[in-house]
């Protein structure tokens, strides 16, 4: 088809779909600069040049969308700078109280039991056996004071401590060539990284908050914690980790939020 004598679109219907389309780039975009920076950007032309859609209806634009946010991810791979630190901050500037969020409320907390707990790990590792939080804690731990920003407009200072990424991933013999590292909580929720940030140095295996043993609300038994991505990349109430090569989505990404979420 000659790209140049694609027939014009009704003027009423293509506004519409781009209407709709900014709302969803809205969704789909976490990162409040570039968001806008797509929607003021964003046209139809542009559009269906970017995705070799033609965008003329509502389901058009969804697929033509999806097919974006999925170029974003490859693109944000690409220009993810492995040894760029995110900002850290002194102790006085912890937010306090810190803010709880959870596709739930506060009151329907998971509560994981220590006892007879152990951590899963599968996949693409050497050492397939579970581990206890003794033996976490008994690896060498990290502190880290840095900002958490949730897409649902708020962010806040907190102080997490435990594991370097890295560090257990080696210990555990993971193939650090396999594209990815999912997770599975003690809720519904599951995510999943690219393995350049599982092995970011600030990336953290937090068994701690604040000098605590991680309370309930933030993640006990552990959370993974990225200073370099949105708060729905951050699981909390991590049972089992696995290295893949196979995409395993997320809770949210599953649902429209962009996969990488981060920067
Ligand atoms: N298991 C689990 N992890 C989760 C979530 C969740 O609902 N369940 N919500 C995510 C979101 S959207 C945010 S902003 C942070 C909130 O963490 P906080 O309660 O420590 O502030 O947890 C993330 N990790
Ligand atoms: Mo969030």
């Amino acid at each position: 088809m000659n790209l140049f004598k694609r027939p014009a679109l009704d003027t009423v219907d293509a506004e519409a779909a781009l209407a709709e389309a900014r709302v969803l780039i809205g969704r789909r975009v976490a990162q409040p600069a570039r968001r806008a920076f797509l929607q003021r950007s964003l046209t139809l032309g542009g559009l269906s040049l970017l995705t070799g859609c033609s965008i003329s209806d509502n389901d058009s634009v969804e697929a033509a969308l999806g097919a974006v946010s999925r170029f974003n991810d490859r693109v944000q791979g690409l220009i993810f700078d492995p040894s760029r630190l995110a900002p850290t901050y002194p102790e006085s500037m912890i937010t306090r109280p810190f803010p709880f969020n959870a596709y739930y409320g506060e009151d329907e907390v998971r509560t994981v039991a220590e006892e007879g707990f152990t951590l899963e790990v599968t996949g693409l590792v050497a050492d397939r056996r579970r581990w206890t939080l003794a033996e976490l804690r008994a690896m060498p731990q990290q502190d880290q004071v840095t900002r958490h920003i949730c897409v649902e407009g708020w962010s806040a200072i907190g102080k997490w401590g435990g594991v370097r990424f890295a560090d257990f991933l080696q210990r555990v013999g993971a193939d650090t060539g396999a594209r990815y590292v999912g997770f599975k909580c003690a809720d519904d929720y599951y995510t999943s990284i690219d393995m350049p940030t599982a092995l970011h140095p600030q990336t953290l295996l937090t068994l701690s908050y604040d000098g605590q043993p991680l309370p309930p609300k933030y993640g006990f038994p552990m959370k993974l914690r990225m200073p370099t991505k949105l708060g729905y990349k951050n699981p909390k109430h991590i049972q089992a980790i696995f290295v893949t090569n196979t995409y395993p989505g997320g809770y949210w990404e599953d649902q429209g939020y962009n996969w990488f979420g981060g920067s």
